[in-house]
């Protein structure tokens, strides 16, 4: 795939650009390194929050490993989505609230793991009652990431259990009326309780395949410019929205024009690269 890459910009480069092979060579590595990025997400929230089974609803099926038997994940399970370029680093961590003993342990574990993400995704089980685990956990270890600007999205899981559960019509996989009111009502008492904007908690279900492109949508907004593309191409291609497609294009060719107007001198000839350049992204990015 790399090397396809390689081959197909060297060429579209030579035939398409106006500017000297110097040129072409510092851009072509400046926007290689962009696509060689490895985006790493961090998924984290309660033992049995649905982390696992949210991961692979978003990801693809079965990158990670899911049981009905309470504390399924035990050790950082670190699955390499591998697409276009590097794909993305996916790091499905264990569950806290277990125990008093492992959260000691796993508080430590997110500690160290927290500077190399590039997004945390902070899981929530939609019908419990307490989250004081989870708040603990949040303003403690994750709240200053957050305060520095890296993105966090809460996703409040398994809402198709939040009474009246019966309501959940199966038919077109939406909540019933009632139901959809507390799934608000519940929305706005997480946002509440992480202080954080409503469009930063999203209601979702894995297991229903439910409001997980407003999850990716929200997502690749937050993300900045140069990781949206690579980390909406690790994403099932169901979950992808025109949205999505359209936020992770700007951002990529933002860069790109940031890149080539740094290095090319001649304003004239910026445009050309640039298109040059996105002919090439599109061949890469099935989704483009
Ligand atoms: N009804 C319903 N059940 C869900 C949903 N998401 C997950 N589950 C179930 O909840 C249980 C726990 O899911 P996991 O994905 O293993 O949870 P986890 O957060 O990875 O748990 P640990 O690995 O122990 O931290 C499983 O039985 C899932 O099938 C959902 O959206 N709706
Ligand atoms: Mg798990």
């Amino acid at each position: 795939m790399m090397n396809d890459r390689n081959k197909i910009f060297e060429d579209a480069m030579k035939q398409d650009s106006p500017i000297g092979a110097d040129f072409i060579g510092t851009i072509f590595k400046r926007v290689n390194s962009v696509l060689s990025y490895q985006p790493a997400v961090g998924v984290f929230g309660k033992t049995g929050a649905g982390k696992s089974s949210l991961c692979n609803a978003v990801f693809g099926k079965d990158v990670c490993e899911i049981s009905d038997i309470a504390g399924c994940t035990r050790k950082p399970q670190e699955v390499i989505l591998e697409l276009g370029g590097k794909g993305i680093k996916l790091l499905d961590v264990p569950g806290v609230g277990e125990s008093n003993e492992r959260d000691k342990e796993y508080a430590e574990l997110y500690r160290s793991l927290l500077p190399e993400l590039d997004l945390v995704l902070w899981v929530i089980k939609g019908d419990d009652r307490a989250f004081s685990s989870d708040e603990t956990f949040y303003k403690n270890l994750v709240k200053p990431y957050v305060d520095n600007g890296r993105p966090f999205v809460v996703a409040l899981n398994q809402v198709d259990k939040i009474e009246p559960f019966r309501e959940w019509d199966m038919s077109v996989n939406q909540p019933g009326a009632k139901q959809a009111s507390n799934i608000e009502q519940k929305r706005k008492n997480v946002a509440d309780i992480f202080g954080l904007p409503l469009s930063c908690v999203i209601p979702v279900s894995a297991n229903e395949r439910y409001g997980l492109v407003q999850l990716v949508d929200r997502i690749i907004e937050l993300l900045p410019n140069d990781k949206k593309a690579i980390v909406l191409d690790a994403v099932k291609a169901d979950n992808r929205s025109e949205h999505s497609k359209t936020e992770a294009k700007n951002g990529f060719l933002d860069e790109i024009v940031k890149i080539v107007t740094e290095v090319v001198p001649l304003a004239p000839a910026v445009k050309a690269v640039v298109k040059a350049i996105s002919n090439v992204i599109s061949k890469i990015f099935s989704w483009w």
